[in-house]
């Protein structure tokens, strides 16, 4: 029955193949086993609910059955990088365009489907309302040769039972029908990301891309503290005004002196600081 319902909204979509399963550990953990047995590009995992959903540096994603989109993708992209290029910070930023290929295309489908104002919070948050409503997870797989084969993990709080209680997470959650007011066809929503994603990733590396990214920015202009998980603790590791993104995607952030700072660690969190 739901298996219809997904087959009938994913009809038409370039996908390499489509594995639904109703409980998973992950579809990250699913799509790398797919990997191994030689996952096509565009290849799509998806799960109703997660027994091991997860988040960025071994944090957890919660999602109770039925309430929320859990999907995973496997891209094998090689306009990203060529092989001379294979340095550590390459692949952050490899890994961080990944990232925001997902944020672009969440973003782009809330606006246009439900007319609603999302925005990104650096570097793999969706805000609505400053609520996190969506949550990304990009990993890389090698497998000996360039380029690397792309894990995109996207989780879009659909239902209110999908919205964690505030003492279980670090950031306020929100989810698409709490911020729409009206309820939400998990499916609809699912094709119309992946239609958004499609399209958004013929422009991955055109200069336009970076702006609209840039354009979606929570706390743009305002001051902000940013945040390093140790693993066991967050590390207040820089403070400055938040001005964009450079050419690459890394953020631009301003001192008191007007010096300003690019991060391209993906593993930073974002709070806006009064001043
Ligand atoms: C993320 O990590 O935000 C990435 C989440 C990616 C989830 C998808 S679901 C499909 C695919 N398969 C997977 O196994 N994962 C991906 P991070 O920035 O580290 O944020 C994790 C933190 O967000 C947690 O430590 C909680 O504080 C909070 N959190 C957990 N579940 C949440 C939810 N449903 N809504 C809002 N915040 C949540």
């Amino acid at each position: 029955m739901i298996d219809a319902q997904i087959s009938q909204q994913l009809a038409g979509l370039p996908l390499g193949g489509v594995r639904f399963f109703d409980e998973l550990d992950s579809t990250n953990n699913e799509a790398s086993r797919w990997i191994r047995q030689e996952a096509p590009d565009m290849a799509l995992v998806l799960a109703d609910h997660q027994t091991e959903g997860k988040g960025r540096l071994g944090r957890k994603w919660f999602a109770p059955p039925e309430t929320a989109l859990l999907f995973s993708l496997v891209l094998r992209d090689e306009t990203v990088q060529s092989t001379d290029q294979k340095t550590e910070e390459n692949l952050i930023i490899t890994a961080m365009r990944m990232t925001a290929l997902g944020a672009l295309a969440v973003c782009d489908s809330l606006e246009t489907q439900y007319r609603l104002y999302p925005q990104i919070k650096w570097p793999n948050d969706i805000l609505l309302n400053g609520g996190k409503t969506a949550g990304i997870l990009v990993e890389t797989h090698w497998q000996g040769n360039y380029p690397p084969v792309v894990i995109l993990g996207i989780g879009i709080n659909i239902a209110s039972g999908s919205v964690p209680s505030d003492e279980t997470v670090r950031f306020p959650a929100t989810c698409l029908e709490d911020a729409l007011g009206a309820p939400v066809d998990r499916f609809v929503c699912l094709r119309v990301v992946l239609e958004n994603l499609i399209a958004w990733r013929q422009t991955l590396v055109e200069p336009a891309f970076v702006k609209t990214w840039e354009s979606k920015l929570a706390y743009r202009g305002e001051w902000v503290d940013v945040f390093e998980d140790t693993g066991t603790e967050m590390v207040n590791i820089q403070q400055g005004r938040l001005i964009g993104l450079d050419n690459l995607g890394r953020l631009r952030l301003q001192d008191d002196r007007g010096s300003e700072m690019f991060l391209i660690n993906g593993e930073l969190s974002l709070r806006a600081v009064q001043r």
